[in-house]
C-alpha cells in the first residue's frame, strides 16, 4: 500500500524557514595547486562578495547569511562591512579563522612545537572572536591545517595537549552566545598525520571545552566509504553538531557543488538532519557551504548549490517518519527501505517551485539570475584592481 505522504503545507514551511548560509570565498577566484583561473566581474573586496551574496539570496530567498574568510576578507571597519551587509539584506555569519596560510605556521600552528608560533596562531584566533564581536557573528569555525608528514617528526599526544590548551583559552574568550565550532579533515595539507583528522577527535576536544563547543561535519572531509549520516545523527543525539559545511567530492577535498557528486548521500544526511531534530532553530545547526567554484560561474553555482540542498532537504521531508518507524519495528527490511526511497525519487522540483512563487520568487533561480543582467553588469563594472581570491 503506498505510504501517506506527509502534509505539505508542513513540508512547504520547512522549506520557507531554511537557511542556508553562503561562504564569501565561494565568490573569488580560485583553483587547484596547478592553477587558479580568474573570472570576469569577480569580487575585488569582501563588499563586492557581499553584493553577489545579496543576488544569491533575492534569488532563493534562503541564503540571507554569509560566512567571513579572515585575512580574505580584512577590512578596517566590520561594522561598516556588516552595516553593509544590512542594507542589502545580508547579515554576516560564521568567522573562519586561516593558520595555514603564513610561513610560520609551516610546522603547524596551535600544535607548533615552538611557544611562540602558538602564541601567534592564538592570538589570530583572538582577533577573529573580535571581529566576531563588531559583526554580531556567534560561530567561530576553526580548521587546523596542522599535522605531520613524516612518521616520528612530532609528538602525536604532545600536538594534541597543545591544540588542547589553546583551544581552551579561544573558549575562554567566547561571550555568551558565541560558540567554538572544530572542523575535521582526515587528510591534506599534512599527508602523515591530521592533528584534528576525524570526528572522535573534534568531538573529544569539544566535549572537553564545554556546551558552547561543537564539531563541523564537512562532507568533503572523510575518506571514501564513510558513512558520513552516521557521524551526523551521533553528533546530533549527543547535542554536538554545530554546522556543516556543504560541498562535493569524488576522489578528495573536491569542494564541488553540493550534491553533485552523490544526490543520494546528500538525501541520507538531511533524513538524519531531520530525524534528529537537526532543523528545529533551538538545535541551532548551521548549514554552510564551503565550496570554490574554479571552472563554473560563481554566483550560478552558488545558486545551484543552495537548490541542491532545497531538493535534498524538500525529499528527506517527504519521508513518512510513521511508515518507517512500522516497518523498522515489524523488521520490515523492505519496507522500511521502500520507505526512504520513495521520498528519495520524489521529483521535488514542482513543489520547490511552488514554495518559491508563494515567497515571491521565480520558480527557476538559475534562468532567473541569468536573465537579471547581474553577470553582464559585474562583468563590465569591474575592471582594475584585484580580483579577490585564496591568497594562496
Ligand atoms: C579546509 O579544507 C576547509 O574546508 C576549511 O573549512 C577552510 O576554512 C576552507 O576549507 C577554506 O576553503
Ligand atoms: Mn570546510
Amino acid at each position: 500500500m503506498p505510504s501517506q505522504q506527509p502534509a505539505p503545507q508542513a513540508v512547504k514551511e520547512a522549506l520557507k524557514a531554511q537557511i542556508i548560509e553562503t561562504p564569501s570565498w565561494g565568490y573569488g577566484n580560485s583553483g587547484t595547486r596547478f592553477k587558479v583561473y580568474a573570472q570576469a566581474g569577480v569580487p575585488r573586496d569582501p563588499f563586492e562578495k557581499l553584493d553577489d551574496a545579496a543576488q544569491v539570496q533575492a534569488f532563493t530567498g534562503v541564503a540571507p547569511v554569509v560566512s567571513l574568510h579572515i585575512p580574505w576578507d580584512k577590512v578596517e571597519d566590520y561594522a561598516a562591512l556588516s552595516a553593509y551587509a544590512k542594507e542589502r539584506g545580508l547579515v554576516l555569519g560564521a568567522i573562519n579563522s586561516n593558520t595555514f596560510q603564513d610561513d610560520a605556521f609551516k610546522l603547524g600552528s596551535v600544535t607548533h612545537p615552538e611557544a611562540g608560533v602558538r602564541r601567534k596562531a592564538v592570538a589570530h584566533l583572538m582577533e577573529c572572536v573580535d571581529i566576531m564581536d563588531a559583526t554580531g557573528s556567534k560561530d567561530l569555525k576553526l580548521w587546523f591545517a596542522d599535522g605531520t608528514n613524516y612518521p616520528g617528526q612530532d609528538d602525536i599526544v604532545a600536538r594534541q595537549e597543545r591544540l588542547a590548551e589553546a583551544l581552551s583559552e579561544i573558549y575562554g574568550r567566547l561571550g555568551d552566545d558565541q560558540r567554538l565550532l572544530l572542523e575535521y579533515k582526515f587528510f591534506e595539507p599534512a599527508f602523515y598525520m591530521t592533528d584534528v583528522p576525524d570526528w572522535g577527535t573534534a568531538y573529544k576536544h569539544c566535549l572537553k571545552l564545554g556546551p558552547k563547543a561543537q564539531v563541523v561535519v564537512d562532507t568533503g572531509h572523510h575518506a571514501p566509504g564513510t558513512n558520513i549520516e552516521f557521524i551526523v545523527a551521533t553528533l546530533l543525539h549527543e547535542g554536538k553538531l554545530g554546522a556543516f559545511d556543504f560541498n562535493s567530492r569524488f576522489y578528495a577535498d573536491d569542494d564541488l557543488m553540493v550534491g553533485a557528486a552523490d544526490p543520494f548521500q546528500l538525501f541520507r544526511i538531511m533524513h538524519e538532519v531531520i530525524r534528529n531534530g537537526g532543523m528545529k532553530p533551538e538545535t541551532n545547526v548551521n548549514f554552510m557551504l564551503d565550496q570554490c567554484h574554479n571552472i563554473e560561474g560563481k554566483i550560478p553555482a552558488v545558486i545551484r548549490s543552495v537548490m541542491n540542498v532545497q531538493e535534498a532537504t524538500a525529499k528527506a521531508l517527504l519521508v513518512d517518519a510513521e511508515a518507517l518507524r512500522a516497518a523498522q519495528l515489524a523488521g520490515d527490511v523492505l519496507g522500511s527501505n521502500a520507505v526512504l526511497m520513495d521520498a528519495y525519487n520524489t521529483d521535488v522540483r514542482p513543489l520547490l517551485a511552488e514554495v518559491r512563487e508563494e515567497m515571491g520568487l521565480a520558480a527557476d533561480p538559475v534562468a532567473a539570475y541569468r536573465a537579471s543582467g547581474w553577470q553582464q553588469k559585474i562583468e563590465t563594472e569591474r575592471v582594475g584592481g584585484e580580483q579577490a581570491g585564496w591568497g594562496a
